[in-house]
């Protein structure tokens, strides 16, 4: 089977030593680098929680022109394996930093866009640059729910049937279908958990995709820009 088969049929693919180790150390410094100026607020959002309790805190370094992150956009084995699945004239989304707070509950289960259309899909491209263990926050996907429809109700971290537990090495890149179903577990370490991900998107398919994510207990919108969602977009209660 080829990555290309692979991933049509399952929705992931997982490319071990993708970055070198000199590389997931330049990482980590940026992202130890960000956290700290954060300590006090994960804090807080770990106190409150939100509506779908995911305990993240989210940045976007390549927005803000972050030349480390900006360059590791542009690496060229990652448009290379984007290509293998994606095909010619793929489009990039920015970049999707995931600090999971020490302590919290991770991410619930969830899609990151609407299932209804199956040809409107981002897709992940999440590297890791440290070990992502079971302690620290592992990422449980379940194979080929990119064709199954919206994920079903259920708990925040209830294993779904066939799911598949990953806990990517430091290096690793893992390319996950949007509406595949996955989740984060708790992060039961003192420290941060990450994840780098720098979105794809097929070609053609607009950068709106991502602003409705799908949970088990609803749906969440992530940006201001009503008038292009589609009816499938809608938010529910
Ligand atoms: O941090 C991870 O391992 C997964 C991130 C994730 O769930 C997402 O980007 O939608």
């Amino acid at each position: 089977m080829t990555r290309s088969e692979h991933f049509q049929e399952f929705g992931y693919l997982v490319i071990e030593d993708f970055l070198c180790d000199a590389e997931c150390q330049e990482l980590n410094a940026a992202l130890d680098a960000k956290y700290e100026e954060w300590r006090a607020e994960a804090r807080q959002v770990h106190d409150l929680g939100d509506a779908f309790a995911c305990d993240v805190l989210a940045w976007d370094p390549v927005r803000e022109g972050h030349p480390l992150f900006c360059e590791m956009a542009e690496h060229d084995g990652l448009a290379d394996v984007t290509r293998e699945v994606l095909g010619e004239g793929f489009g990039t989304q920015s970049s999707l930093i995931m600090f999971s707070i020490p302590g919290g509950r991770g991410q619930a289960w969830h899609q990151d866009c609407p299932p209804e259309e199956t040809g409107l899909f981002n897709l992940n491209r999440l590297l890791y640059p440290r070990d992502a263990t079971l302690e620290r926050g592992a990422i449980v996907i379940v194979p080929g729910s990119h064709r199954f429809g919206p994920v079903p109700p259920g708990e925040h971290q209830a294993p779904i049937e066939g799911e598949l537990i990953l806990t990517p090495k430091a290096g690793t890149l893992i390319l996950l279908h949007g509406h595949v179903y996955h989740r984060v577990t708790p992060n039961l370490t003192d420290e941060p958990r990450n994840s780098v991900n720098f979105r794809a998107l097929p070609p053609g398919v607009p950068e709106w995709v991502t602003c409705v994510a799908v949970y088990r207990d609803g749906r969440a919108r992530f940006c201001k820009t009503p008038e292009f969602a589609p009816a499938i977009y809608h938010e529910t209660p």
